[in-house]
């Protein structure tokens, strides 16, 4: 019997990224096996299909992983490839879907968020392309959540998740294949080793925060292995199921010991830290904090100095909350600069249809055509190609960015888990009061349009709507508010607030201070803290 009857379960909607809920969501009877088998659904069945399977190796990873063979294997799947222990960072997922032509593959993991029993489960399903699937697969798959009447499991004992190799399961092939080689291997073919190598033994000092997630095994291969760090420069290196307590995403509030030491005195040359599932980075440098914004423009114009981008970039893109520090770089490259809506899976068509190399998000999300995934040790390698090729410090590097570009004052501030009704009337209040905004002044500004961004995909067609609310001022300022799309309490509103410096006077102030009068005028335009009663953000980054 591989039938099983169900019922649909209310609420299984993917977000900006697949969907996340509380772990005991996820565990409760027939939750995950219902969003899988939608899934399945979804995309037209397994049947002879191929995927590659696994996570971040946060809590019920493995248990979710054994569930999901057994449905693959009772849905009539050929094979699936999967980590060794379930785990695959989500950058080295998406290179084995491409890799091995997989059809597909199914990625364990709720990213940034912090796992455990009582934390946060996620569970994304990527195309054949490697990235995450586009909004039409995915509110197909909600669709399908909403009428399942039955999903598919073989009754078998747990598949060994553990050795290498293939085994059967049922008619179908489980591999399970080492999870960093095939990644580190790919690094190799982009960045210059040699080069790298020659770093690390002249004494540059490196710390890589892996935040007791995905990254520990890899960064542990590729920094220290392979390139020939000291031992220890990777810390928190072994992936836990609760992250050793740890939140891991790489902002100054959550890799504090990460800040606290590139800020202090000895300070080593080159700070990093990764996400849960490993796509995300931070990069910081002695005594320097990068914003995300500004490394991807950093990235983008020296691109070049790297092999794997030596012919120069194809074209780039951004999210719009993402500063346009990187637009100024692609206007001087004379290089195309597409904005899209947050999330990655925007990204994909650009990548496919062979328009942009290099994306990036202002949530410490960077990544290129390599993959269709962010990928956050491939951000950390990129700094250090650069730094070897130009000898120059992160500050140093900085430096000369802004005094080239002008610089984009920028800074994101969270509320998290305000009630979600009070969030929503607040945001449909600027909603009804948009079009009444242009030229009104406050705190020395001037609103000079305001608008709900909505999103064509110039490649296919394709329209999303309400995806951030817009304000701009005279003079290139602006702030964009929107509702988080990936959190499981409540509802987290983000607001993004940016103010360009063209200098050469004035580059070198606090952010915090240089958007000041931004920050007043959003409240005097939207009343965060008189409607919310929050005196103050819960993240600033
Ligand atoms: C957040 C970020 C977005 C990112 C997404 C997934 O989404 O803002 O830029 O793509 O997380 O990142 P939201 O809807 O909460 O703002 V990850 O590393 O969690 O997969
Ligand atoms: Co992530």
């Amino acid at each position: 019997m591989t039938r099983h009857a169900t019922q649909p379960i209310d609420g299984q909607k993917p977000g900006t990224s697949g969907l996340r809920k509380k772990t005991r969501v996820f565990m409760q009877p027939n939750y995950l096996e219902n969003f899988v088998q939608s899934t399945v659904d979804a995309i037209g069945g397994l049947r002879g299909k191929t995927l590659v399977l696994g996570g971040d190796g946060r809590y019920f990873g493995r248990e979710a992983a054994s569930t999901i063979l057994k449905m693959a294997a009772a849905n009539g799947a050929a094979r699936v490839i999967v980590g060794q222990g379930a785990l695959l960072s989500t950058p080295a997922a998406s290179n084995l879907i491409r890799q091995r032509q997989a059809d597909g593959g199914i990625i364990l993991s709720a990213s940034h968020n912090p796992g455990g029993p009582d934390e946060d489960f996620g569970v994304k399903y990527n195309s054949a392309n490697g990235g995450p699937a586009p909004e039409s697969i995915t509110s197909a798959i909600h669709k399908r959540t909403q009428e399942i009447s039955e999903y598919h499991l073989l009754d078998a004992a747990d598949p060994d998740l553990d050795s290498l190799g293939e085994t059967p399961l049922g008619e179908m092939t489980v591999e399970v294949v080492d999870p960093v080689s095939a990644y580190a291997d790919l690094m190799e073919m982009i960045f210059d080793f040699n080069a790298l190598r020659d770093v690390f033994k002249s004494g540059f000092r490196m710390r890589m925060d892996s935040m007791c997630a995905i990254t520990g095994p890899y960064a542990v291969e590729i920094f220290e292995n392979r390139l020939g760090a000291p031992a220890g420069t990777v810390t928190h290196g072994t992936p836990l199921p609760d992250f050793g307590g740890m939140h891991p995403d790489p902002n100054p509030t959550w890799a504090h010991e990460l800040m606290d030491e590139m800020m202090g005195e000895d300070a080593p040359d080159f700070g990093a830290a990764s996400d849960g599932d490993g796509d995300r980075n931070m990069i910081l440098g002695a005594g320097t904090y990068v914003s995300p914004s500004d490394s991807f423009a950093v990235l983008a114009a020296n691109a070049h100095l790297v092999p794997g981008y030596k012919d120069g970039l194809k074209g780039v893109a951004r999210s719009m909350p993402t500063s346009a520090a990187a637009d100024r770089v692609a206007e001087a490259l004379g290089l195309d600069c597409y904005e899209t809506p947050t999330g990655w899976k925007f990204f994909g068509n650009l990548m496919d249809a062979g328009r942009v190399s290099l994306c990036g998000e202002e949530s410490f999300g960077t990544g290129s055509d390599h993959v269709r995934e962010k990928d956050g040790l491939w951000a950390v390698l990129m700094w250090l190609n650069i730094l070897a090729a130009r000898k120059m410090s992160v500050a140093e590097i900085m430096a000369d960015h802004f005094a080239r570009y002008g610089r984009n004052y920028y800074s994101r501030h969270d509320y998290e888990a305000l009630p979600t009704e009070q969030a929503e009337a607040m945001l449909g209040d600027l909603r009804s009061r948009l079009g009444e905004l242009k030229g009104t002044q406050v705190e020395g500004l001037t609103v000079e349009s305001s608008d709900e961004f909505s999103y064509t995909d110039p490649v296919d067609g394709s329209v999303a709507e309400g995806q951030g609310f817009r304000i701009l001022f005279e003079g290139g300022s602006r702030v964009v508010l929107r509702l988080s799309g990936t959190g499981t309490e409540g509802a987290t509103l983000r607001v993004y607030l940016e103010r360009y410096a063209p200098g050469p006077d004035g580059l070198d102030h606090d952010p915090q201070e240089a958007l000041s009068p931004i920050i007043r005028a959003t409240e005097a335009l939207v009343g965060i803290r008189e409607r919310t009663g929050r005196e103050k953000p819960d993240v600033i980054t």
